[in-house]
């Protein structure tokens, strides 16, 4: 990663080596802190934030799960982070707002603790690499179940759930492998440690429910409206592992892992073995538009 010079904290922008935090953080010993993960990308018309209000809302609602009243709106933050932008002087960049409980008291309740805002963006180019986006990536279907809403709240993006993300990451690429599927408690397909997982069979596109344990991904709904736009039919059911197997196409979505296909599972071949027809119109479209170069999606963009 290399370092911006800002990153914006509680309101200012500060030196990104100034950015630091006290060891006894409460976020950092029990997980308690919210984030957001979002993009910006190049446009003719200079660096645009892609979907920034989907985003910061999701913020504020993960906030909402956990019980932390987050100190600054959503314009607010959209604000700050145009200014973090044009300050680093960045033409597209990977962004990170995160909400946490601060240095105060310890032990569990996060009582008087600050709620402490920070948002750093840096360049962060294919998640999956450039071969994956083209080609596909291999994936292992992960011994780590997906967290459980009567555990942790997997519609909050919070950090203590990616622990359980962390884990699958690490096995995946441990085993050789560039990424893990999750399923959940019930056995269902869940999603990747970091996207959301689509299927494609016979023309129509399926993905898990929420119910499933699946984050409401924002690159999830936007595949949803390209694919409509592209009158391919698409809907929200349970998958169970063996449908993924004998799947025709499958793609993964994610802010950072954008629109990648998913080209083996555990040494079985999907599909044809590489990025199928439809995944590759949805994708084609969704750079397109997030480079704005697309009329009909520029609401999608925020310009910095
Ligand atoms: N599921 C999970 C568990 C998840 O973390 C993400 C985003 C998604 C689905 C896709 O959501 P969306 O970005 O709104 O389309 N993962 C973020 C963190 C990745 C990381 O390694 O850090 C991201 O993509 O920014």
């Amino acid at each position: 990663m290399k370092p911006t010079p800002y990153i914006w904290k509680n309101g200012e922008l500060i030196p990104w080596e100034e950015a630091q935090v006290h060891v006894l953080t409460h976020a950092l010993h029990y997980g308690t802190g919210v984030f957001e993960g979002v993009r910006a990308y190049k446009t003719a018309q200079g660096p645009a934030i892609f979907k920034a209000k989907a985003h910061y809302d999701r913020l504020i609602n993960s906030g909402k799960i956990y019980q932390m009243n987050l100190p600054y709106s959503s314009d607010e933050l959209i604000e700050a982070t145009k200014l973090l932008i044009r300050e680093n002087k960045l033409d597209a960049c990977y962004i990170r707002p995160l909400c946490y409980y601060g240095y105060g008291a310890m032990g569990l309740h996060p009582g008087k603790n600050p709620i402490d805002t920070i948002i750093a963006a840096w360049e962060w180019g294919s998640y999956l690499g450039e071969e994956g986006l083209e080609k596909g990536i291999r994936c292992k279907m992960s011994s780590w179940t997906r967290i459980d809403s009567r555990i942790l709240p997997p519609l909050a993006k919070s950090t203590a759930n990616y622990a359980n993300s962390a884990l699958a990451k690490m096995e995946a690429l441990s085993c050789g492998f560039d990424e893990a599927i999750l399923l959940n408690l019930n056995g269902n397909v869940a999603e990747g440690p970091g996207e959301n997982i689509f299927m494609i069979k016979d023309g129509a596109i399926y993905s898990p429910p929420a119910s499933d344990n699946a984050l409401l991904g924002i690159t999830a709904q936007t595949a949803i409206e390209l694919a409509k736009d592209l009158n391919i039919p698409i809907s929200f059911k349970s998958i169970i592992r063996d449908e993924l197997f004998i799947a025709d196409e499958l793609f993964f979505t994610g802010t950072a892992a954008e629109i990648t296909p998913i080209r083996e599972i555990d040494g079985r071949i999907i599909g044809s073995g590489k990025r199928g027809p439809l995944t590759e119109k949805i994708q084609t479209r969704f750079f397109d538009a997030v480079k704005g170069n697309m009329p009909q999606y520029v609401s999608w963009l925020t310009h910095a």
